[in-house]
């Protein structure tokens, strides 16, 4: 098998709840810039990354599929998916300007198609390529706390989604202008969910390392599952003497390149839950790696969700470190399977390949862009 063209694609989907945000960012759409693969097989594979749909910085993205990548992976074979990674990766030009940010967001939207391709073209779902077994895979839902939502709202959502929809673990934005109020938002949480959902905090870098180790104190209380990315993301020593002087394990990772990275934050005992997202991380063969090391820490794996859990539902299955794992539905209108959360916990994908081919209706509506 050949590979014969590459495709970007630009794919910005409505959020939902119309308008969300958490501590530092803001959005009305999902974005996933990524890219068909064709082979003269005629099999098609389809990866992307996630962002907050801002086009000029989607369309560098894309620019570096088409410009950078492609022209390294016509007339390669598809199935050699990891030296195909090692090729791009180590190609001296694009590593002396890449490693982290575009180029790697890129990678990812790359390796992600390359993989859904070979599960395709062996008739398997990736779970079961990567030689995983049916498993069990909680959902947390993030839909239901947002910071710019009223405390009612977040409280009328989280009960929503524990008491109707079946979740037993809910997470809620932190890191607001007023640490009083962060306090106030997930004490009526927890008072309204009761004592046995999993619930979690999320302050998306906010904090100086005393306003962390002070708030993480008042919140000690209401028994959070973690405390995710209180200070600056790539900070080791901060997570590190904040992880040693309070009780609430952190959880970080969505915003890390590399392994190297998740090797020191492990090393100084700076994380307890592993956030490691593949479509930030080069692809599912980095994420592999991250995940393993993990794993050889006895530190859980719970991916943070670029892909809105597509891809990272088959990881999941696949890896024996993973057992929860992110919701939130902005893209499922938009993939030719999307997956499913019943009664708080995800269905088991069947079709072959990544779990991330766009509908036809997405590529025809929501791809305007590329
Ligand atoms: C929305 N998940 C996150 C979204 C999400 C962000 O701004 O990008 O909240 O990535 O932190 O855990
Ligand atoms: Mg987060």
């Amino acid at each position: 098998m050949k590979i014969t063209r590459l495709v970007p694609f630009i794919l910005h989907a409505p959020v939902t709840r119309g308008a969300v945000a958490d501590s530092t960012h803001a959005l009305t759409h999902w974005g996933a810039p990524g890219v068909a693969i064709h082979t003269d097989t005629g099999h098609v594979g389809y990866g992307y990354t996630g962002t907050h749909a801002h086009l000029a910085t989607d369309r560098l993205i894309t620019d570096c599929i088409a410009e950078a990548y492609a022209p390294l992976l016509i007339g390669e074979d598809p199935m050699e998916v990891r030296g195909l990674w090692e090729k791009l990766y180590r190609h001296a030009e694009i590593f002396w300007v890449g490693r982290s940010g575009i180029t790697h967001l890129a990678l990812s939207a790359v390796d992600v198609a390359l993989w859904d391709l070979k599960a395709k073209a062996l008739g398997l779902p990736l779970w079961k390529l990567l030689g995983g077994s049916p498993k069990r895979v909680e959902a947390y839902n993030t839909d239901g706390g947002w910071l710019n939502f009223s405390l009612d709202q977040v409280v009328a959502d989280c009960q929503k989604l524990t008491q109707e929809s079946g979740y037993r673990a809910v997470k809620v934005k932190v890191g607001g202008p007023d640490a009083g109020e962060d306090v106030r938002r997930v004490a009526a949480v927890r008072r309204a969910i009761g004592p046995d959902v999993r619930l979690m905090a999320d302050a998306n870098g906010r904090w100086s390392l005393p306003e962390a180790i002070q708030t993480c104190r008042r919140l000690a209380e209401f028994d959070l599952t973690w405390i995710e990315e209180p200070l600056a993301f790539d900070d080791v020593v901060g997570h590190r003497r904040l992880a040693a002087s309070v009780p609430v394990p952190v959880a970080l990772g969505e915003q890390l390149y590399m392994t190297e990275q998740f090797r020191d934050f492990i090393a100084h005992e700076a994380v307890h839950y592993v956030q490691a997202d593949a479509v930030r991380l080069a692809g599912v063969t980095q994420w592999w790696t991250v995940a393993e090391l993990a794993h050889a820490n006895r530190l859980p794996v719970m991916p943070h969700v670029g892909d809105m859990a597509q891809l990272h539902l088959q990881l999941c299955i696949a890896h024996p470190a993973c057992d929860l794992l992110e919701y939130i539905p902005w893209l499922s209108p938009w993939m030719k399977h999307p997956v499913r959360v019943e009664a708080g916990r995800f269905a088991v994908p069947q079709e072959p390949g990544a779990g991330t081919e766009p509908s036809v209706r997405a590529l025809n509506e929501i791809n305007r862009l590329a």
